[in-house]
């Protein structure tokens, strides 16, 4: 359960419920399963929303992810949020109703259900950011998002450390989380071509749209054309002008090794982001009261509609 105040927030079991309840009032337009299972058997929901959604119409495909790290849940909120939009809006909405009609949106609620679920297990908020699959003696959890096996602990960008929040687990995918979800990305690509085009891995906080690479400061190089690049930073600061956040390359941030989405381009050259929500400041830093999560998801409704209707 969600401390007191804060029940606006879904917990995993009501966000399996709100996917489900979405699929059974949209039957032709979502269809929920799942990538596969957390390290405590908890099932990665997975739903697809598209006209046709039984159907596979081979449209351009994007893909939302979030939770990775556990204590961010204004970000499974942002994922609840797009089911919710595209399939409330499906009947009524002509812009809505023609971003779904020509593309599968693909969504991810929650990456790290249990470490979202161990994080509010307490009367009080653990901080906790990663998996919960034991390492070794006392040790626990994987930092997800320094676990994708591109370049995996390439560049002193994660720990080796099995105490650290950002240790990179044994092994690149050696988390079933990463496994599951890489296995659903790796599974859409189709005779040698890669249907999911966009993606955005939703984070907090800072206020952020990040592109890769995360692994090097430079700009361009080993896998990045001047020509790419330079649509990551125009499709970024359009995304960008929407909502108010900072653009810039993931690196400016600082290095990091084995993220989401150095994989995602690296491996499938998907047009992938990180988003780092609301808010700028530690206070309220991973915690903002639930009365602000209706505003912070809306805030990146256009920006998402971009992503979108980049997926070409
Ligand atoms: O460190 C992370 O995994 C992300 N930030 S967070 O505060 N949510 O933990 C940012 C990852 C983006 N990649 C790089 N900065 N290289
Ligand atoms: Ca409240
Ligand atoms: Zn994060």
């Amino acid at each position: 359960e969600f401390p007191a105040g804060d029940e606006g927030y879904h917990t995993y079991a009501e966000v399996t419920t709100e996917l489900q309840k979405a699929a059974a009032n949209h039957p032709d337009i979502a269809v929920l399963s799942s990538v596969g299972k957390s390290y405590e058997g908890r099932e990665l929901n997975l739903i697809k929303i598209s006209d046709n959604a039984a159907a596979d119409e081979g449209e351009p495909e994007v893909l939302f992810t979030c939770n990775q790290h556990a204590r961010e849940h204004l970000t499974t909120e942002m994922c609840l949020h797009i089911v919710q939009r595209f399939t409330e809006g499906y009947a009524n909405d002509p812009h809505i109703r023609s971003m779904v009609d020509g593309h599968v949106i693909w969504v991810v609620p929650n990456v790290n259900p249990d470490g979202s679920e161990y994080d509010i297990s307490d009367t009080d908020y653990k901080y906790w950011r990663k998996n919960r699959r034991p390492v070794e003696d006392g040790k626990i959890g994987t930092d997800l998002n320094r676990n994708w096996g591109y370049k995996w602990g390439c560049c002193d960008g994660s720990s080796t450390r099995p105490a650290s929040d950002t240790y990179r687990g044994p092994s690149a995918f050696s988390e079933p989380e990463t496994q599951a979800v890489s296995r659903f990305v790796d599974s859409r690509a189709a005779g040698g071509k890669q249907r999911i085009k966009a993606h955005i891995d939703f984070h907090t906080y800072s206020e952020l749209v990040l592109w890769p690479f995360g692994h090097t400061q430079d700009d361009t190089g080993e896998g990045m054309t001047a020509e790419e690049n330079a649509r990551f930073r125009d499709v970024g600061q359009r995304m960008a002008a929407t909502n108010q956040y900072k653009a810039q390359q993931s690196s400016d941030l600082y290095v990091t090794d084995g993220d989401i989405n150095d994989w995602m381009w690296g491996t499938h050259k998907i047009l992938t982001f990180t988003f780092e929500m609301y808010p700028t400041s530690p206070f309220p830093g991973f915690y903002p009261p639930d009365e602000e999560i209706v505003r912070e998801t809306t805030r990146n409704d256009a920006a998402v509609d971009i992503l979108i209707s980049e997926a070409r």
